[in-house]
């Protein structure tokens, strides 16, 4: 077959824009790929809820790709093994209560699991603002990373959604968005992003399941994230609480929704 540039150019662009119109009214908005992110757009796919999730970087995947410090093997404890073991992601038992899994494995599979599930993925996208209509989040601005990176003005697009999940890991950068912009009280002990602590992974892990809620109506943090909102540690490379933040935060959509 002699093949067309022109007709390859427009299958892109055709396919490409039809998945982006179709995302611009949503039941949830992801802001975020690392492993929370990724694990809540795979379960909220799964229940056939219509959902996008938005990503800075050319990869998916966020903290995950590295491990710890670039030895890219990934802990989780007997709880986020449960869901590794949903998701057919290989791991090995260390000693008691402490499992490994190669993280490119877990990255890709997550993404492949939700792709799959039907979560549509952006990569290559910002998402700078939201819309608040009678004090409630009711969607989110975005634009391309080139745009922001290269400061240039450039105005953005909008996207409509009943829920938004700042997954945004350490930045909280939804979360930010709303305390400077709005001005509103958070559901935080000050009203405000209380800001991390330095890292504790027995107390951050269990701190991250317990901070992952509504933070703000129609807005609900999960991952890192959570923990730097409402003010708890950081806990390095242990992804458990990751993972399960992300189905926490599905299951509190999921009800939302009804
Ligand atoms: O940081 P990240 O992996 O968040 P997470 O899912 O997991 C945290 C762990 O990786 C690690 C940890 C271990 O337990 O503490 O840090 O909470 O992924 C967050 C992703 O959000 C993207 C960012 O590029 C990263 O890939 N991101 C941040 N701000 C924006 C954004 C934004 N405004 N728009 C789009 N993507």
């Amino acid at each position: 077959m002699k093949l067309d540039e022109t007709a390859i150019s427009r299958a892109i662009i055709d396919r490409f824009t039809e998945k982006l119109k179709d995302a611009l009214n949503l039941d949830v908005a992801i802001v975020g790929g690392g492993p929370a992110g990724l694990m809540a757009a795979y379960l909220l796919a799964k229940k056939k809820k219509k959902v996008a999730l938005f990503e800075r970087k050319l990869s998916i995947g966020g903290g995950m790709w590295g491990g710890g410090m670039m030895f890219n093997q990934i802990v989780v404890q007997e709880e986020g093994k449960r869901l590794l073991d949903q998701l057919s992601i290989g791991s090995h038992k260390y000693q008691k209560g402490y499992y490994t899994a190669d993280a490119v494995e877990t990255v890709s599979t997550l993404c492949s699991q939700a792709t799959r599930a039907g979560a549509r993925i952006f990569n290559l996208m910002s998402v700078e603002d939201v819309i608040v209509r009678k004090e409630r989040v009711t969607g989110i601005v975005l634009n391309w990373t080139a745009v922001e990176m290269a400061s240039l003005h450039v105005d953005p697009l909008c996207i409509e959604s009943k829920c938004v999940v700042d997954a945004t890991g350490h930045a909280t950068e939804v979360v930010n968005v709303i305390e400077k912009k709005v001005g509103a009280h958070l559901f935080t002990e000050t009203g405000r992003v209380v800001g991390e602590k330095s890292l504790w992974a027995d107390v951050a892990e269990e701190a991250t399941l317990e901070n992952t809620r509504e933070v703000f109506p129609g807005v609900f943090v999960a991952g890192m994230s959570a923990n730097a909102t409402f003010g708890n540690h950081r806990m390095g490379p242990i992804f458990g609480g990751m993972l399960l933040s992300g189905e926490k935060v599905a299951e509190l959509i999921l009800k939302a929704l009804k």
